[in-house]
């Protein structure tokens, strides 16, 4: 059991953190299961970010972090690094299981689950959106119009389409991940003959091997080592360690 399911059972009684906001009476109702942030946000649109619960077909319940003021609102936050969680979460030294089940703290440094993010995803058309910032607080964002992600059956492989943004592309173009099933240290499903978790320290969808470390390590800034950091090439290149990262989806059908 993951750490993210300990925080749904602690906080089973108390889970809508909507502080002095007014809840909405559909969100009172215990027999109302929201499937994702988006359709919370759809229920009223002033909703602060936060933690709420959604239903997601096999799992059931779940704490989900809601972002309700970026880009209109309404999505569901599936990884997040802010420096913040350091000490604690570790993205790099994880095994497969933990990224089956998800780890971390939702309130600082997490990722969600691939479990969790492939039912969640399976609930319609979702798209993705990832925002960086670096140590100058300068700030950046991607977006793809379609992404979803299979079972782990099928190793949690990636179909992202739909490039907008404004910086470059790294998903479908470059060492494009769409198809890519995910790799960790002992499951090697990427196409170069070496591991590209063992290159560069990232459990990710890695073709062979990356343009980009989302999952990489916390390097804070610039470093001298290459691209095992949380790099995004096309913005600071291989040698910059981001401050955050985060990534959320948004259903859209
Ligand atoms: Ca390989």
């Amino acid at each position: 059991m993951g750490w993210i399911d300990e925080f749904d059972r602690r906080n089973d009684k108390d889970w809508f953190s909507c502080g002095q906001c007014e809840i909405p009476s559909s969100l009172r109702e215990e027999e109302y299961d929201p499937v994702d942030c988006t359709a919370i946000h759809g229920l009223s649109s002033s909703l602060p970010s936060g933690l709420y619960r959604i239903k997601i077909p096999m799992l059931g319940h779940v704490t989900a972090v809601c972002e309700m003021e970026i880009d209109g609102g309404g999505w569901t936050v599936i990884s997040e690094v802010d420096g913040t969680g350091v000490s604690t979460v570790s993205f790099f030294n994880v095994a497969w299981a933990e990224y089956k089940d998800g780890f971390g703290n939702l309130t600082s440094e997490f990722w969600l689950g691939n479990d969790k993010l492939h039912y969640l995803l399976s609930q319609g058309s979702y798209e993705l959106r990832m925002d960086m910032s670096d140590f100058s607080n300068q700030i950046r964002y991607v977006k793809y119009s379609s992404f979803s992600v299979g079972n782990e059956t099928f190793k949690y492989v990636v179909s992202i389409s739909g490039f907008s943004g404004n910086v470059g592309d790294c998903f479908t173009s470059e060492q494009a991940i769409n198809n890519m099933k995910f790799t960790t240290k002992y499951q090697d499903n990427d196409v170069r003959a070496e591991n590209c978790v063992v290159l560069f320290q990232s459990r990710w969808w890695h073709r062979k091997c990356l343009c980009a470390n989302p999952n990489g390590l916390y390097l804070a800034g610039k470093t001298a080592v290459y691209a095992k950091g949380i790099t995004y090439g096309p913005w600071l290149a291989h040698y910059y360690s981001l401050k955050t990262i985060q990534l959320m989806v948004m259903r859209m059908v």
